[in-house]
């Protein structure tokens, strides 16, 4: 089959590389997609961290068809359809006590957006409308809108957009070779890298400042694990100084770490979070913020026939992706995925993806929950070249992974048995053997 390549403009592609040797998804099913020419791939990445019950789930699938014969649509401002509502009560019921309201978005990215427009809202309703600054953390992603790349700490998605949002700051991150190299789990060193938060706050004050926005493991920017008592820490600070701590789920929410999400596993509650991917298994798009009860009252002031918050998108509370996620939370429930990723299964995940220390070029391997991380030295003056040419290997070997400059990032579907994690795991070993 011939297929002109030509008008599609890719996302986070290199669109030339691609198009002269195109890698084409056309079947997935479980733990598993196909090629066009039925080649078959095991997918090490859950699509891209979202597909967490395995694809093609026949519960989901079954609820949006029936969702598409239903009701297609339904307006969601000054009006209301029955599976937003339903799917609200059932989230909840996952979230950590307190984080009981949800404001639904189309994404990651726009969950994002939605949270630090709240929080900056929310210090005004309450009379302290000079809170306008975001502190964000280096090397952290947000999504690739201007608020989330402001915050964001990722160097390339933001010097080619100019200013950004003006009024944010950046905390250091917490990558440390030298200190945590090989860490199983949560690394010992680095708690005290969170009072650098302390130092922001002793330049703009306290009272400038709206929020704090941290992914509790950092995905995209290859893995970055947080240390021991470090988020713990962030939370103490926030409180002290009335600022809000917004939790970044997008990767961490519904079961990747083992538990329904990140503040879950690490015992640490934000007041709002953000969530995506997981939420309909990828299946459909959404992403939604989690607010605190009383971030959530601070708004509810002033006449009632009043819009409280001005803020929404035309496609909030989709009837379809509504109907998603509730499919998607029947398949964790029925089979336990949000807790799979502890206990054996993640001992035995962990022990494969440390089994490459020793291989040529790895110089760490870090891992939580289902999320590996495998650091290699960059090729002198080509960064991310190394990282890249071991994708392609592995996809040559039928094994989907992904790389963030020259961190490889594993983060498989929850359904995953461990002879997938041999083929996974293998694989990459063998393309490591091989690598220039
Ligand atoms: N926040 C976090 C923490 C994310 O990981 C987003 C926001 C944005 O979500 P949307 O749905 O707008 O993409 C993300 C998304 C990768 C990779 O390879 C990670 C993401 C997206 C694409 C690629 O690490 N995370
Ligand atoms: N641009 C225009 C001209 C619009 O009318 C709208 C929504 O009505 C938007 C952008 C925002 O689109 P969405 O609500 O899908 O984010």
């Amino acid at each position: 089959m011939h297929q002109d390549l030509d008008a599609y403009w890719m996302p986070f592609t290199a669109n030339r590389q691609f198009k002269k040797s195109p890698r084409l998804l056309a079947r997935a099913e479980g733990m598993h997609f196909w090629t066009p020419e039925g080649r078959q791939i095991l997918d090490g990445i859950a699509g891209l961290w979202c597909v967490n019950a395995g694809h093609a789930r026949p519960r989901i699938v079954e609820a949006i068809q029936r969702q598409a014969a239903e009701l297609d649509y339904a307006p969601p401002f000054q009006m209301g359809h029955p599976q937003a509502f339903e799917l609200a009560e059932r989230l909840v019921k996952l979230t950590p006590p307190g984080l009981n309201k949800v404001f639904y978005t189309n994404s990651g990215s726009e969950a994002v957006e939605t949270a630090l427009k709240m929080a900056i809202a929310y210090h005004r309703v309450r009379g302290e409308g000079q809170r306008t600054r975001l502190i964000g953390r280096e090397r952290g992603y947000h999504g690739v809108n201007f608020g989330g790349v402001s915050v964001g700490g990722m160097v390339a998605n933001r010097k080619m957009f100019g200013a950004l949002l003006a009024g944010v700051d950046h905390i250091r991150h917490t990558h440390d070779l030298q200190r945590n190299a090989f860490s199983r789990g949560q690394p010992a060193y680095g708690a005290e890298l969170a009072d650098d938060l302390e130092r922001l706050i002793a330049l703009h004050d306290a009272s400038t400042i709206a929020a704090v926005i941290v992914e509790p493991v950092a995905g995209s920017t290859g893995v970055l694990i947080p240390p021991q008592g470090y988020l713990q820490r962030l939370r103490e600070i926030c409180d002290k100084h009335g600022i809000l701590l917004i939790f970044d789920e997008v990767i961490t929410g519904f079961g990747r770490l083992g538990a329904p999400f990140a503040a879950s596993h690490f015992g640490v509650t934000p007041d709002l979070m953000t969530v995506a991917k997981g939420i309909t298994n990828g299946c459909v798009p959404m992403g939604a913020v989690f607010a605190q009860q009383a971030v959530h009252d601070a708004f509810m002031n002033g006449p009632e026939h009043l819009i409280e918050f001005f803020h929404g998108y035309t496609y909030s509370a989709h009837p379809l992706a509504c109907a998603a996620a509730l499919g998607t939370l029947d398949t964790y429930e029925a089979e336990g995925l949000l807790t799979r990723g502890q206990g054996e299964l993640a001992a035995y995940f962990a022990d494969a993806v440390h089994s490459l220390k020793g291989l040529p070029h790895v110089i760490d391997v870090r891992n939580i929950g289902l999320v590996g991380g495998i650091e290699l030295a960059p090729l002198p003056g080509e960064p991310g070249k190394r990282a890249f040419s071991i994708f392609l290997d592995c996809w040559e070997s039928g094994v989907l992974i992904r790389t963030t400059g020259d961190t490889i990032a594993l983060s498989p579907p929850l359904i995953i048995e461990k002879q997938h994690i041999d083929r996974l795991v293998g694989t990459i070993g063998e393309a490591l053997k091989r690598a220039a």
